[in-house]
């Protein structure tokens, strides 16, 4: 299968807990995933450090800019997980999906950040699904699937274990894109999910459950076009 994954920031790089071993278990997975024959693709975002960086920045400028400042933040995840996966990968963060494309067809496992300002990493892997014709998208962040209101500020919202894409336009329609927002899956991208017809599953970002939305068994929300 050509799967595309969406690997949030603060997975990769936790606030608190951010280490070599966490990276490895990430790259483990991976590998894992490209020795069993699929081709696998992964979106980094920029996690703390985007909205660490952001947070400053907007005292002194725009959105777009501040969005620029993120992007550097998921690229610079993006190369420390690069540097992980070593000879499964290539020491180049591709800045647009032409070039992303390329480094698939060498038979490698592509690992890039963001792109262009006004949207989350998210949108950047949905494309970058549709592009390259992915079978599937997996969105590992760090919340354990869609729910119906933010979980974090509703506490009668309720997880739904399947849905379709027309339904995660409904409910991520409202989310805001201003830079370093963080909702389970920004509005770009859901428009993007229904108009490539990709079939996506949003799961907890931890190694167990990356692996098991390709193997199955994952706890996440199944979306289908
Ligand atoms: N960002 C963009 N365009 C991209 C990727 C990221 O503007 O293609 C900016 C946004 O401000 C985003 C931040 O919130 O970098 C960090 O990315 P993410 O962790 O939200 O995906």
């Amino acid at each position: 299968m050509d799967i595309v994954f969406a690997l949030g920031g603060s997975v990769l790089m936790p606030k608190d807990g951010a280490s070599a071993e966490n990276i490895k278990s990430y790259a483990q997975v991976f590998k894992k995933l490209k020795d069993m024959g699929h081709n696998v693709s992964i979106v980094v975002g920029g996690g703390n450090t985007a909205r660490e960086y952001i947070k400053v920045s907007r005292e002194f400028t725009n959105e777009s800019v501040c969005d620029e400042i993120g992007i550097m933040a998921t690229r610079m995840n993006a190369m420390l997980l690069i540097s992980a996966l070593s000879k499964y990968s290539v020491n180049f963060v591709p800045t647009n999906f032409k070039d992303a494309e390329m480094i698939l067809n060498l038979g490698k496992i592509l690992v890039m950040g963001g792109t262009h300002p006004a949207h989350t990493t998210d949108a950047v892997s949905a494309t970058l699904a549709e592009f390259t014709n992915a079978d599937l998208l997996v969105i590992a962040t760090n919340v354990d699937g869609v729910y119906t209101k933010d979980p974090r500020t509703n506490n009668d919202a309720k997880k739904l274990e399947k849905m379709t894409t027309k339904e995660l336009i409904e409910i991520t329609g409202s989310n805001s894109i201003s830079a370093g927002s963080s909702s389970v899956v920004d509005s770009l991208a859901s428009k993007i999910i229904d108009r490539a017809k990709l079939k996506t599953i949003v799961v907890k970002g931890t190694p167990d459950e990356i692996l098991k939305s390709v193997l199955g068994g994952h706890d996440g929300t199944i979306i289908i076009p």
